[in-house]
């Protein structure tokens, strides 16, 4: 059975590989699965085949045979446990990776992603400077936490784990605004899970799609 996953057909990030859909086909490209892509337009994602996947019209889906599942974490999750490559064999060890999952979508996700918001959608407000400055002291704590839990390790708890691919994914919004490059030790953890093969490969994947389709057109006012 193929797996499919869906994807903007015209990402609005430019191919630089910040939507969601990224974390799914690096997991993929982990541990050796082939996929195929579905491509949705932003209309396409509120009609109701693609609801009946995605209960909040989004993507990133997965399907594989009669399983359907939406949640890019949990997709990951359920790819890392199905085969061998993103979690350690030990159980403490699994236990411990899959914290991190957690920790990079619920504790250092959430500000960033709210930083990313305000930038669209309160830009131009009386208190957005404000706020803009709340949500990055809110970034640079999480990072301080981070890069001192990091030190001077290649991944976060051992070898590279699904933890480190969701963390990496994260981090990798925060590029150009100078907040990684405050920590040489985060900046290349990024760097490093950059580099491995099965990271190019996802992301040549999706700048394919951006490449053959262009910039969306989506309303402005929807989020990041
Ligand atoms: N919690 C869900 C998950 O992790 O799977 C969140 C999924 C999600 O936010 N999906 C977004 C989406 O489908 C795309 S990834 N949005 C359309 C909608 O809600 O109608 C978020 C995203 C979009 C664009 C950029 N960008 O341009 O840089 C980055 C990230």
């Amino acid at each position: 059975m193929t797996i499919t996953i869906t994807a903007f057909e015209r990402s609005p990030d430019g191919g630089k590989g910040l939507a969601r859909d990224m974390r799914v086909r690096w997991a993929l490209e982990e541990v050796g699965q082939p996929y195929e892509t579905r491509l949705l337009s932003f209309e396409a994602l509120k009609e109701p085949a693609h609801l009946a996947l995605h209960p909040f019209g989004q993507i990133p889906t997965y399907e594989d045979g009669d399983l359907a599942l939406f949640e890019s974490g949990a997709i990951v999750l359920h790819v890392a446990e199905r085969h061998a490559g993103l979690l350690p064999d030990d159980a403490d060890g699994r236990a411990r990776a899959i914290a991190w999952m957690f920790a990079a979508l619920d504790t250092v996700e959430p500000p960033i992603f709210e930083r990313d918001l305000a930038m669209i959608l309160e830009r131009g407000q009386p208190w957005y400077e404000h706020r803009l400055r709340v949500l990055e002291d809110g970034i640079r704590k999480r990072l301080d936490a981070l890069s001192r839990r990091l030190g001077e390790a290649d991944w976060l708890d051992g070898a590279f784990s699904a933890g480190d691919l969701l963390m990496v994914t994260v981090l990798r919004r925060l590029q150009g605004t100078g907040m990684l490059e405050d920590h040489p030790n985060i900046a290349a953890y990024v760097a490093r899970g950059e580099a491995r093969p099965a990271y190019k490969r996802a992301f040549d994947a999706q700048l394919a799609v951006f490449t053959a389709t262009g910039p969306s057109r989506r309303p402005a006012a929807s989020g990041p």
